[in-house]
């Protein structure tokens, strides 16, 4: 089965979860668009109301697009949420923020009684850390100083996210900057241990939550 066609796969599995009512909390990333298509065509087809919390610009747009109203953390809780990841290992701990959607990705996720991550099979991995860095979004003020705490951990390298069609850094939707930290292993503390760093104000590591992982084979 192609990556394509897995990812549609998932897509649909979602959409299947999916309730006249409900409030749930969309995920940034190719895969979470998918399954915001699904939805609206389900919900289209079985005329059922549903609410998006999204996490990023980008999907706000495309509920928008897709006729799927919005509404924010701070006016409410998701009932349920769904989002992608970019590394998936053993235990469940994920890495995610190839996006650079990752704090209000966490916010949603940690805001949502029920988890389900969006992953094909490329995205399991063994040992976090094996194909992806670890994307931190930090306040540009804290640079020198995120960088001088992190030589406490097992950093391999260090690298300031570069904008593409824009000269400079990539500047997040709160403002900040993303640095993509890889480390030669990451432990069960690193989570808890990178948020204590002043200026750090959110991690791709996402340790420990509950989640559903829904796949294909
Ligand atoms: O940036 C993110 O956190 C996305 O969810 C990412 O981890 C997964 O994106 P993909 O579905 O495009 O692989």
């Amino acid at each position: 089965i192609s990556n394509k066609d897995a990812k549609e796969e998932v897509a649909k599995k979602v959409a299947e979860r999916v309730k006249d009512g409900d409030v749930i909390g969309v995920g940034s990333g190719s895969t979470s668009f998918l399954a915001v298509q699904a939805i609206a065509k389900k919900m289209k087809y079985h005329h059922l109301s549903v609410t998006a919390i999204p996490t990023s610009h980008e999907v706000e747009v495309v509920c928008a697009a897709l006729n799927i109203p919005t509404t924010s953390l701070t006016s409410q809780k998701p009932d349920w949420a769904f989002d992608g990841a970019d590394e998936v290992d053993e235990q469940r701990n994920l890495i995610k923020g190839r996006g650079g959607a990752m704090f209000h990705e966490k916010l949603v996720m940690a805001s949502s009684p029920e988890n389900y991550i969006l992953v094909d099979p490329s995205k399991f991995v063994k040992v976090l850390g094996e194909n992806f860095a670890v994307p931190m979004e930090v306040d540009a003020r804290a640079l020198h100083l995120v960088e001088h705490q992190l030589s406490d951990f097992p950093v391999e390298e260090v690298t300031l996210r570069q904008a593409e069609s824009k000269d400079g850094p990539v500047i997040t939707e709160a403002g900040n900057l993303i640095i993509d930290v890889r480390f030669a292993t990451i432990e069960d503390d690193f989570e808890t241990r990178l948020a204590a760093i002043p200026g750090i104000i959110e991690t791709g590591l996402f340790m420990g939550y509950d989640v559903e992982l829904l796949t294909v084979q």
